[in-house]
């Protein structure tokens, strides 16, 4: 599928995966650069594309996308030339949506409460708690080496990014599968050219910023 595709951004930021994304599936895209130096997602025009006032998002064709689990699975189906997701028929297309809706599921709530310092009552809570996620996370990658097993797939690049940026705030705790598997992700030149983009789109901020103080 082609098509009008627009993708709100900010660097570094949860956004920056999508931006990996994007090019991982080599699709056309229009890059909207939301500088939150300067509270440009609080914006006006910016909460009447996404009213939580949050990146990524994503309009194509029109329609609105947000959520990062959401995002990847539907353009990693809209844009399949690179066969970066297993198709609805195969038979790690289970394990593929698991891992990408676990992401927002049970992996973002578990990380809140490390940083909040937050217990949820085990069961009553929908993800268990932050070790029960954090465990079973380690056990799929310690059969590895990628969240399908042999297959490299989009769902590597939204948590080998996770992973990278909640092990350097020092939420979750490096374990040497977790290590490899950062730097295996990482080491895709996708990988690299988002953060020297970002670090431009960061410099251009700054100088947005320091001009608007002044
Ligand atoms: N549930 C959203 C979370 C997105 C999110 O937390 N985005 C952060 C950037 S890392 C944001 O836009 N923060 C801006 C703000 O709240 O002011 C998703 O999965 O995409």
């Amino acid at each position: 599928m082609s098509g009008d595709l627009i993708f709100y951004h900010s660097p570094n930021t949860r956004s920056s995966s999508v931006l990996i994304l994007l090019e991982e599936l080599d699709a056309p895209y229009t890059l909207k650069d939301l500088n939150f130096k300067i509270g440009a997602q609080r914006q006006p025009e910016y909460l009447a594309v996404n009213p939580m006032g949050k990146v990524p998002a994503i309009v194509h064709n029109g329609a609105l996308v947000t959520e990062l689990g959401a995002i990847f699975i539907y353009l990693a189906d809209s844009f399949p030339l690179k066969k970066l997701a297993p198709g609805i028929g195969d038979p790690l297309r289970g394990p593929f949506l698991r891992w990408l809706v676990f992401y927002g599921s049970a992996f973002e709530p578990a990380i809140m409460d490390r940083y909040t310092k937050h217990e949820p009552p085990r069961n009553m809570s929908a993800y268990g708690d932050f070790d029960s996620v954090m465990a079973v996370i380690n056990d799929q990658l310690a059969a590895g080496p990628y969240m399908l097993g042999e297959r490299f797939s989009v769902a590597d690049i939204l948590w080998g990014t996770a992973l990278r940026w909640t092990t350097g705030f020092g939420l979750v705790p490096v374990t040497p599968q977790i290590a490899a598997y950062i730097e295996r992700v990482g080491s895709r030149p996708s990988v690299a050219w988002v953060a020297e983009t970002d670090k431009q789109l960061l410099a251009i901020h700054e100088a947005a910023a320091a001009q608007e103080k002044n």
